[in-house]
């Protein structure tokens, strides 16, 4: 058992110095503004900020369509695009029309269960939410202007208290649609999101799927304040002239959000352009536009995120992502070198496959003998962040109806986010104890899914007194 146990310390020391070479290289610097922080956005000119006046800008990923790929709504995977992928946006896409659509075939009662659901892992993780009625073989959003007024009173009416909740009334107007009826739309939506969410912000989209912004400038929606307009793109089609029009309009006061974009073609699929794509984060960085990459999903298109062999809704590691996916977190997160089990060393590999999990550190803490894990670190800020998961065995011999377990690390560090028991931080101790869902443990039984963030010194004290007590 001792000699096991040295030998998965000894790999968890590699897994520790692998991490660490992993840090500090990049790393955005700003602080991401979230809704703890920023609280309820709006507009100032065209940039919108937080309550306290500083700008905010929103960076995440859009789901495919809810009514196809629901399984990426859920807290795992919200919680991973928010401290591993940096992202503080999620854009939750519901067809209208398309097979599955809320205006056609789709089951409207399951759909806007998937946005609640959407909405409430959200606002857990601390992530702003889009609702996204997403048009587009429907052309002009005009066609279930009815349909849309009844679903953004019902959404605003539930939602009106939430900092979060920001409104895209119209994803792609297309078809011939002219900016005339896209406002005419947006007037009739306005007001009925207004009457119950009086500051939320409003997207309003733009005609040719959402790309001409210049004509919504030339004829500005009045009378509303926090408006923005939408512009979409996929980087190997639409290049130069179109950042052009999105730089022109807002240099000429229009509020502009790229609510989607990919970095391949407009189909979703093909080539990807990475120079391209580097060309528009930097305009938009530069103009302090905020950004929503399409799509988080694992279907067989370029644009899809997550390779479409890869079945796990949740815990993306490196190899789990497509190229898109690959480029877009480490565009959000800044960390140009994620560990996954594909770079890691031979010997490294080799142990990794003779111990099972891999990478596990475990500690007999008395009664309960923990399974530590390092799932992830990165570097932001200065800091180097440190995300682990725990697994919780009872060789007490009896069962439990609570547990407590104290971990000690070799340094002073911060506690970022606890999930699954109460944390409470004393000096290097990290006091963990179960919530009343998860304290019943069977002797010789077993819980997971216990994690947390801590910053600064990440390592734990692997000879150090880490114990625990059960009730
Ligand atoms: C695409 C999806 C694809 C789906 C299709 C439905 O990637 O799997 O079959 O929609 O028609 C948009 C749209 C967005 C498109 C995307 C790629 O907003 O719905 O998704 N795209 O074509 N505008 C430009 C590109």
């Amino acid at each position: 058992m001792l000699a096991v146990k040295n030998r998965r310390r000894i790999l968890a020391l590699a897994l520790w110095v692998g991490c660490l070479l992993c840090l500090g290289k990049t790393g955005r610097a700003e602080e991401i503004a979230a809704p703890s922080t920023a609280g309820v956005l709006h507009l100032e000119g065209t940039q919108i900020v937080g309550e306290d006046g500083q700008p905010v800008q929103l960076r995440g990923v859009s789901t495919h369509g809810l009514a196809w790929f629901p399984q990426y709504v859920n807290q795992e995977c919200f919680r991973q695009l928010r401290t591993e992928w940096r992202a503080n946006v999620v854009r939750l896409a519901m067809y209208t029309a398309e097979s599955g659509g809320f205006c056609t075939d789709g089951d409207q009662e399951s759909l806007k269960r998937l946005i609640d659901d959407g909405i409430r892992y959200a606002t857990e993780e601390d992530l702003y939410v889009i609702i996204d009625w997403h048009i587009l073989s429907d052309g002009n959003p005009q066609t279930y202007q009815e349909e849309a007024k009844a679903f953004f009173e019902e959404m605003s009416a539930k939602y009106a208290h939430m900092k979060n909740v920001i409104y895209e009334i119209c994803n792609e107007p297309n078809g011939g649609t002219e900016w005339a009826q896209i406002k005419s739309y947006a007037e009739e939506i306005i007001p009925v999101i207004r009457r119950n969410a009086s500051d939320a912000l409003v997207l309003v989209g733009t005609p040719n799927w959402s790309q001409f912004v210049d004509e919504a400038q030339a004829d500005p929606i009045t009378g509303y304040d926090n408006i923005m307009y939408t512009l979409h793109f996929y980087a190997a089609t639409h290049k130069e002239d179109l950042r052009m029009r999105m730089r022109n309009a807002v240099q000429g006061g229009l509020p502009v959000f790229v609510s989607e974009y990919g970095i391949c073609d407009a189909s979703g699929n093909g080539d990807i352009d990475e120079e391209e794509a580097d060309l528009w984060v930097k305009l938009m960085d530069e103009l302090g536009i905020s950004y929503v990459a399409w799509n988080l999903a694992n279907k067989d298109e370029t644009s899809s995120m997550i390779l479409s062999t890869c079945q796990k809704t949740g815990g993306f590691l490196e190899e789990d992502l497509s190229a898109s996916g690959k480029w877009i977190r480490r565009m959000l997160s800044g960390d140009t070198d994620a560990v996954s089990e594909s770079e890691t060393s031979p010997d490294q590999a080799e142990e990794a496959q003779t111990e099972a999990p891999s990478g596990e550190t475990v500690f007999d803490c008395g009664q309960i003998e923990v399974h530590a894990v390092v799932k992830n670190c990165w570097g932001s800020n200065g800091e180097d962040y440190y995300q682990y998961e725990l697994k919780l065995v009872n060789l007490s011999g009896q069962p439990c109806s609570s547990w407590e377990i104290v971990l000690d690390f070799e340094e002073e560090f911060r506690l970022q986010d606890g999930w699954n028991g109460d944390y409470e931080k004393d000096g290097n101790s990290l006091r963990i104890s179960s919530k009343d869902y998860n304290g019943k443990i069977g002797s010789g039984e077993s819980i997971g899914d216990i994690g947390f963030i801590i910053s600064g010194g990440g390592a734990l004290s692997l000879e150090g007194p880490q114990h625990s007590h059960i009730v």
